[in-house]
């Protein structure tokens, strides 16, 4: 495919490759990127977001996204890097990707949990919270998506520091959530639209989680979320299933895209990319490829009808 651009053999890349590719595509393409660093982890890794930019003047609207917040979900920060690539090689070459470059600036967390992500190439492939450590327990890590300040620690949480979903001694106690939540806050007025991308499963998800109750638009976030959904299954005959996270999967307080919204940005998703459970978090790096022009496909068709609202 002429169109792929050497894009069709992706591989899985580690801490240290994703630091160096962020930092070259920054030094590389001055013109369309701005490398920002928010904040750093418990273990002091830095957190660093990619903002990406067409060539033209400012612009008042933005989107955000971040991949990896869970460690063991490896095609998370496999998107972030794809897009961040597919954005570079395909801007004025490809309408979709030079129309939402014209029209927002797009903030990239390619690695939300650093250390965690270290530690399931190291170590224990399947983990999943972050690496903080706490006097008084012997059990390490906080579940990053149960810290957020949004019904914090309710049902769908743990209490307990061994817990898979700890949600940590108080809302964002988390280095990593303070870093992203300090910046949000501070660009409220231009990111209107907020995607944090997980894996597996195959779904399209808008808050609430932390409730059954729906929010005030729903019905549009539905909508939203339906058109992407058919989209990536005429596109890519895959089956993304949608709705609000309570409501298609479980109770979960305490996440990034709740919190989010409840800032007032309610353009706010959670994707769960491939796949459905044959591979689960251990997807092989030669379907890399396909779950993110999957996911890209997804991503594009709303945030083509956000700029359009
Ligand atoms: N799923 C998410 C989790 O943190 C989720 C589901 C989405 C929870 C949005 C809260 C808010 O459990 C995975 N796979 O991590
Ligand atoms: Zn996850």
């Amino acid at each position: 495919d002429p169109k792929s651009g050497g894009m069709n053999n992706e591989r899985y890349h580690s801490l240290e490759d994703i630091y160096y590719l962020v930092n070259k595509t920054s030094q590389e393409h001055p013109d369309m990127t701005k490398l920002i660093l928010i904040g750093s982890s418990f273990e002091k890794n830095p957190l660093y977001v990619l903002k990406l930019s067409g060539r033209r003047g400012p612009v008042d609207k933005a989107m955000w996204m971040d991949c990896g917040i869970h460690a063991r979900e490896w095609i998370s920060p496999a998107f972030c890097i794809w897009f961040i690539k597919y954005a570079i090689t395909f801007y004025k070459e490809i309408p979709d990707i030079t129309t939402l470059l014209d029209k927002m600036d797009i903030y990239i967390l390619p690695v939300m949990n650093p250390d965690g992500y270290k530690y399931t190439w190291t170590t224990n492939r399947m983990w999943r919270k972050n690496r903080s450590v706490r006097q008084g327990s012997s059990c390490v890590g906080v579940d990053l998506n149960r810290n957020f300040d949004a019904n914090w620690c309710t049902v769908g949480a743990s209490s307990n520091p061994c817990s898979d979903i700890y949600c940590g001694q108080y809302p964002e106690s988390e280095p990593e959530v303070q870093a992203v939540t300090k910046f949000l806050r501070s660009h409220k007025d231009s990111v209107k639209l907020y995607f944090s991308i997980h894996s597996y499963s195959q779904l399209l998800l808008f808050p609430y989680s932390y409730t059954l109750e729906q929010v005030p638009n729903y019905t549009e976030l539905f909508e939203l979320v339906q058109e992407a959904s058919f989209k990536i299954r005429r596109h890519y005959k895959n089956i993304y299933r949608y709705g609000s996270g309570a409501k298609t999967i479980y109770l979960a307080p305490g996440g990034s895209d709740d919190w989010v919204y409840d800032q007032g940005i309610t353009y706010s998703f959670t994707f769960e990319l491939q796949d459905r459970g044959r591979y689960g978090f251990l997807l092989p790096p030669n379907l890399i490829n396909n779950a993110c022009n999957e996911a890209f496909a997804g991503v594009k068709t709303i945030a083509m009808r956000v700029l359009e609202k």
